[in-house]
């Protein structure tokens, strides 16, 4: 067939390296730049079958989100703007595996698989971010479209969830918003400033917000929003991209990492501050104290101050709907004792990576999902949408009742719900601090985290010979790790801790949790220890961090 001569001859321009194999991780393939100009053509291939499949449009984001500047990667997004299926996570692997002579084999197999129609039209919206490499990458998706027959739209450079919006507005034939840039603003900025109608007094310092832009495309995007926002929200840039490099020593993975500011940035006491990530999918907060003292506000911390927001205005507009809160086990354990004792609202834990939580949050009313992280959104069913329009032209509503709902709906407009979004996220956190009338410090108080820490072993064998259940919180082999784990949580205080191999690096990642930083650091690499004699460590052993 005409159409696979075409791929045949155009895949020979993006030749796959010999022997190179690349797997669909967590969040998409990402590696060094110069090992994905193949990945990226079959990856437009990819789309377009999935989009003939589906017969919608699919995403193609060029990103690799907080990665070095030198590394690149590729996430496919589905019709309504969620991440792909397991399955096609699957062909994607097999596709970017393929040596140069199988290509149309595996391709000729996942359409007979998945018995697609090849006379079906395709369409590819494609987007990449401020790395050097994208431009080149991004060029290689729109060939292998091209190549296929499908039609592409070129967005040039967007954040990840703008292009995860622009999928599910197409596909939702604008019901969703307008696929441009400039519909996503106006979406946005209209919802944030009926909500800081609701704000009164609020004073030039109240509006001010010193933001990270990591270097990277959150900056560019930030900078172009502005003008939308008239004055409501009064943006302090760095990091814009105009001198440093993407993500190096800031951005959220730094700030959350190093539990320390960004370069760059001039904070006042108390002064809010965020950073995005390097494809503003990602946000966290933090501020210095009078001491100067550092303190994070991170993924848990944005999930309880809006679930807490939503819980009362659904209180208020006399609403029955379950509120419930997404978390992973990496969630500090005083965010969820608060969350369930306190505010009595419903929490579930998933394990690792933002489709996991997205899925569980679309089982609620309204599903409020965020990784310690920073990546994060909410999720609000059909039915309870339906619920709030309802009310909102109910015309026996009293005035207590119609001011919470209208807020109820403006901060449904304001989410991004495909996918965390750094600009959308920033924007529900600083309306619901206004109304409020919050400072930093205040939301900080609302629970104080337990110390914790994060480490890492290198094991000879392959990681997964760290086999978890429970959502990742305990261990089922190698056989004693839990055991020995259980017995070291008891020795300490309000302690916790966990194991699992990480996604995305080659290693196994130890988490602990306890009353003092020392308890939390020495339980640590007492589990580390473990881990490193029962999974078959290599290196030199742990060592105490004291
Ligand atoms: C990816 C995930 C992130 C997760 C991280 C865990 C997405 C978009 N990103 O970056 O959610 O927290 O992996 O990494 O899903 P790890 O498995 O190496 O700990
Ligand atoms: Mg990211």
């Amino acid at each position: 067939m005409a159409q696979f001569e075409e791929v045949s001859q155009k895949s020979k321009l993006h030749p796959k390296p010999e022997g190179l194999t690349l797997q669909y991780g967590t969040a998409g393939f990402r590696t060094h730049a110069k090992h994905l100009d193949h990945i990226m053509f079959r990856m437009g291939l990819l789309a377009t079958l999935r989009s003939k499949k589906t017969k919608s449009t699919i995403g193609v984001m060029v990103t690799a989100s907080h990665n070095p500047e030198e590394d690149n990667g590729v996430k496919l997004i589905d019709p309504m703007g969620e991440m792909v299926t397991a399955a096609w996570e699957g062909y994607a692997t097999q596709l970017a595996n393929a040596e140069q002579d199988s290509l149309l084999k595996e391709l000729k197999d996942i359409i007979k698989k998945e018995d697609i129609d090849m006379s079906e039209p395709a369409s590819v919206y494609v987007g990449k971010d401020t790395r050097p490499s994208s431009a080149s990458l991004s060029q290689a998706v729109l060939d292998g479209v091209s190549s296929l027959g499908g039609k592409t739209h070129d967005y040039g450079l967007v954040t990840t969830p703008q292009l995860h919006y622009m999928v599910c507005c197409c596909n939702t034939h604008g019901c969703y918003g307008s696929p441009t840039v400039e519909g996503y603003y106006q979406k946005l900025s209209q919802a944030f400033l009926q909500l800081t109608q609701n704000a009164l007094n609020r004073t030039d310092d109240q509006k001010r917000l010193l933001v990270d832009g990591a270097n990277g495309i959150g900056a560019l995007k930030m900078r172009e929003m502005e003008p939308f926002l008239r004055s409501e929200l009064q943006v302090v840039l760095s990091n814009d991209g105009s001198s440093g490099k993407l993500n190096h020593m800031c951005g959220a993975d730094y700030v959350k990492v190093q539990q320390k500011a960004p370069q760059g940035m001039n904070m006042g006491v108390g002064e809010r501050c965020c950073s995005f990530d390097g494809d503003a999918d990602r946000i966290v907060y933090y501020y210095t104290d009078s001491k100067g003292c550092f303190h994070l506000l991170d993924g848990d911390k944005i999930a309880t101050l809006i679930s807490t927001y939503l819980k009362e205005l659904l209180t208020q507009a006399g609403l029955n709907l379950q509120i419930a809160v997404v978390q992973t086990a990496y969630a500090n354990g005083s965010s969820t004792r608060y969350l369930e004792d306190v505010m009595k609202v419903t929490v579930c834990c998933t394990k690792t990576g933002v489709k996991h939580l997205h899925h569980a949050a679309q089982e609620y009313d309204i599903g409020v999902y965020f990784e310690a992280n920073g990546h994060g959104t909410v999720l609000f069913s059909k039915a309870a949408q339906k619920q709030i329009q309802e009310l909102v032209k109910d015309p026996n509503a009293n005035d207590e009742r119609k001011r919470a709902v209208k807020l109820l709906e403006s901060t449904i407009n304001l989410i991004n719900q495909t996918v965390g979004d750094a600009i959308s996220d920033m924007l529900v956190i600083e309306a619901v601090l206004a109304i409020r009338g919050m400072s930093a410090q205040d939301w900080d108080a609302i629970y104080t985290d337990l110390p914790n820490r994060q480490l890492k072993v290198t094991v000879c064998a392959d990681r997964r010979v760290i086999d978890t259940t429970d959502a990742e919180r305990r261990a089922v082999s190698p056989e004693g790790l839990q055991d020995t784990i259980d017995t070291l949580v008891k020795k300490y205080k309000s302690a916790r801790s966990f194991v699992r191999p990480s996604g995305t690096e080659d290693v196994v990642r130890v988490y602990a949790e306890a009353d003092t930083q020392e308890s939390a650091d020495s339980l640590a690499h007492e589990v580390s220890l473990a881990v490193y004699r029962l999974a078959g460590g290599i290196g030199d052993e742990p060592k105490p961090l004291h």
